[in-house]
């Protein structure tokens, strides 16, 4: 990192996130467009009290047999994931198995193999520095995919992604679990399993609920799937930001507000 944040720092984990997000602009990995993507994730993450919820917690459960359930499941990364959470995808993608794919919005065959090194030096395979095939109905470069990889699979694990891929993944017959901290956004209302929180604490919540999950039968696996309701959790996520995360010195600022609103 190019910058040292101290430990103790009641920000922490928030900067670091902020840090890798801009080293991977520097370095090639991430679009300078991330940065935004991430400023706003940013700003929804604050008002859930940066913590996973209920709603959250049922999504990862019912994402976690999804992917054991899969005949091949893909887990789609793209510039800001390779940066914040490359080794938490790389665990999930050894625990559920799960083939990891490059999928970029700002088209750039440099980045694919900047994103590929990052794996690589890691220790992972990823597919999609070459893709050679397409999704349908889909003009941007995400339509772009790996034969062996995205097209020929049936469960894509998404996150940070945009709603015409979701959708055209659908579309192709592909069962979706989408991570977005945005519950409005068109990618967590297209998926069939939407988890609205950071990706930072997703990843390792799918990959416990493997574990869990892993002993259990397919059909008890799919009964849990079919029991998740991505509608009754994307209103849940919304209250919740629409209720506000509130500082613990957020009274003080409270009475100011009613005694400017008295006047
Ligand atoms: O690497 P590329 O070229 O594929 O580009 C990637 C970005 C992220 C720039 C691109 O996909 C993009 O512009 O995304 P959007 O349309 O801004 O959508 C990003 C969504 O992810 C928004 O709804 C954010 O709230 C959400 N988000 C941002 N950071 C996080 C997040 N969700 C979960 N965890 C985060 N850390």
């Amino acid at each position: 990192m190019t910058f040292s944040v101290p430990k103790d720092h009641p920000r922490y984990h928030s900067l670091v996130q902020r840090h890798r997000i801009e080293d991977g602009v520097l370095s090639g990995v991430t679009t300078p467009t991330g940065l935004i993507a991430h400023g706003r994730g940013e700003a929804y993450d604050y008002l859930l009290g940066e913590r996973t919820h209920d709603f959250s917690e049922s999504a990862c459960r019912a994402a976690a047999a999804a992917l054991l359930n899969a005949r091949k499941a893909v887990i789609s990364v793209n510039g800001n994931t390779a940066m914040l959470v490359a080794e938490e995808m790389i665990d999930l993608s050894n625990a559920a198995p799960a083939l990891l794919e490059i999928n970029i919005f700002h088209e750039s065959p440099e980045r694919r193999d900047r994103i590929a090194e990052r794996f690589r030096s890691l220790g992972a395979d990823i597919l999609g520095t070459r893709p050679d095939a397409v999704i349908p109905g889909l003009s941007s470069a995400r339509a772009q995919v790996d034969s062996r990889g995205m097209l020929d699979a049936d469960v894509v694990l998404v996150s940070l992604e945009d709603g015409d891929r979701t959708a055209a993944l659908v579309a192709a017959g592909k069962t979706v679990i989408a991570i977005d901290l945005n519950p409005l956004s068109r990618t967590p209302q297209t998926a069939q399993i939407a988890i609205v929180d950071n990706v930072s604490r997703a990843f390792p919540l799918i990959q416990h609920y493997t574990s869990e999950l892993r002993s259990w039968s397919p059909e008890q696996r799919a009964r849990l799937i079919s029991e998740f309701d991505n509608r009754a959790a994307l209103v849940a996520a919304e209250a919740a930001i629409r209720k506000g995360f509130r500082p613990p010195d957020a009274n003080e600022h409270d009475e100011s507000i009613r005694a400017t609103e008295k006047r």
